[in-house]
């Protein structure tokens, strides 16, 4: 099958690339940053506002879904594109990697991984077929496999059992997909490589997963509590020995350092509750850091959080008016800097892609980062 991912160009100081992803609801310029969706709404967030920030594709998560409201009734309503009102493309994580984050009761075995809902108890199983089925119901344009993360630190032994079991749930999953005419279709499956802090395996799972021909790929198992370093360090040693011509996709990072970092290193998509998260917590990026708008010295600021930034928050709204709404505990404010956050975010991979284009990535990105890293706000 002809890749749906298409290279345009590529840095010549760094492995950066500017791409292309064709989906059923529409073409991803990449790099490219996806907001987290994870029960079908971007917190904080309506569908009209992400669209005015220019977010290109959003994150869905089965194993959300899958307990509440259920992929039956999202199926029965239309798919999750319709339940949600969102008509662009939309990737659903497989679920594995929230259970072992979620549930606190789980076994893993060859067949999949059997836990207790943290919602009520209920005992639910998820093989490849389940993680599957569930995805094709919420009407996915991008499908991950079901994967085993280990956590970290991980022993070796641990790590390749891990690893085996990723390799051969990704092969019965994407058998499974080209089965029920999903590939065909136009709907994509990635493969997830893991492998830990172990080279060997993580080159060992990339060469399995690239033997597959899957539609594209991504990286798992990083920004799992090990340092920033070795985070980085993992990327590098793993997306070289993923296929050129596929999307490489970093699961759930990272910092606006990070992503400039790891796209250097040959990442094209990411993804992370970052933005939405701690704009919560009144936490909001500006080209010198992050500041908290509940801080005293920002009570008469009557700049907007990044002066001259176009999303609607900037335009429109002073510090001193957005901590207020803060302090009072008021939504509005929740939304307004979500809103800020999640433009960050997507214009950094809007500046990164035209820097790409323009052939001096790698210069910009350490001017970018110096900058950022100095935290003179
Ligand atoms: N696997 C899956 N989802 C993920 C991860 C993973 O390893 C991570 C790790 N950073 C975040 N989300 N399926």
């Amino acid at each position: 099958m002809e890749s749906p991912f298409e290279v345009i160009c590529k840095d010549t100081a760094s492995a950066a690339r500017r791409g292309r992803l064709k989906t059923r609801h529409g073409v991803i310029e990449t790099p490219i940053f996806m907001p987290v969706g994870t029960q079908g709404t971007v917190k904080g967030m309506t569908p009209a506002q992400l669209t005015e920030v220019e977010a290109q594709i959003i994150l869905g998560n089965t194993y959300h879904l899958n307990l509440r409201p259920g992929p039956d009734l999202v199926a029965e309503l239309g798919g999750l594109h319709k339940f949600m009102a969102w008509d662009g493309p939309i990737l659903t994580d497989s679920g594995g990697f929230q259970v072992f984050s979620l549930s606190k009761l789980r076994k893993i075995t060859e067949e999949g991984i059997a836990f207790q809902s943290h919602l009520d108890g209920a005992k639910i199983f998820l093989g490849p077929r389940e993680c599957f089925d569930i995805q094709q119901k919420l009407g996915t344009d991008i499908a991950m496999v079901l994967d085993e993360c280990p956590p970290w630190p991980c022993d070796e032994d641990d790590c390749r059992k891990a690893v085996e079991r990723t390799i051969r749930w990704s092969g019965q999953f994407k058998a499974i997909a080209e089965d029920e005419g999903f590939l065909d279709a136009g709907h994509h499956a990635f493969g997830i490589v893991q492998g830990s802090v172990y080279d060997d395996q993580r080159i060992e799972c990339a060469q399995a997963l690239a033997a597959m021909n899957f539609p594209g790929y991504a990286i798992g198992g990083v920004s799992v509590g090990e340092p920033e370093e070795e985070m980085l360090r993992q990327v590098g040693v793993t997306a070289p020995h993923m296929p050129e011509e596929k999307s490489r996709y970093v699961m759930g990072v990272g910092t606006p350092p990070q992503l400039l970092e790891m796209i250097a290193l040959g990442a094209d998509m990411f993804d992370c509750v970052m933005p939405t998260r701690l704009a919560r917590h009144a936490n909001v990026f500006t080209l010198d850091g992050l500041i908290n708008l509940k801080n005293e010295r920002f009570k008469k600021d009557e700049r907007p959080i990044v002066d001259g930034m176009d999303n609607y928050t900037c335009r429109n709204f002073s510090r001193a008016y957005l901590r207020h709404l803060l302090m009072a505990g008021e939504l509005l404010g929740l939304t307004l800097l979500s809103i800020h956050n999640t433009h960050f975010f997507l214009d950094l991979m809007k500046q990164a892609r035209m820097h790409l284009e323009a052939g001096d990535y790698s210069s910009w990105k350490t001017k970018w980062i110096e900058r950022y890293r100095a935290g003179n706000n």
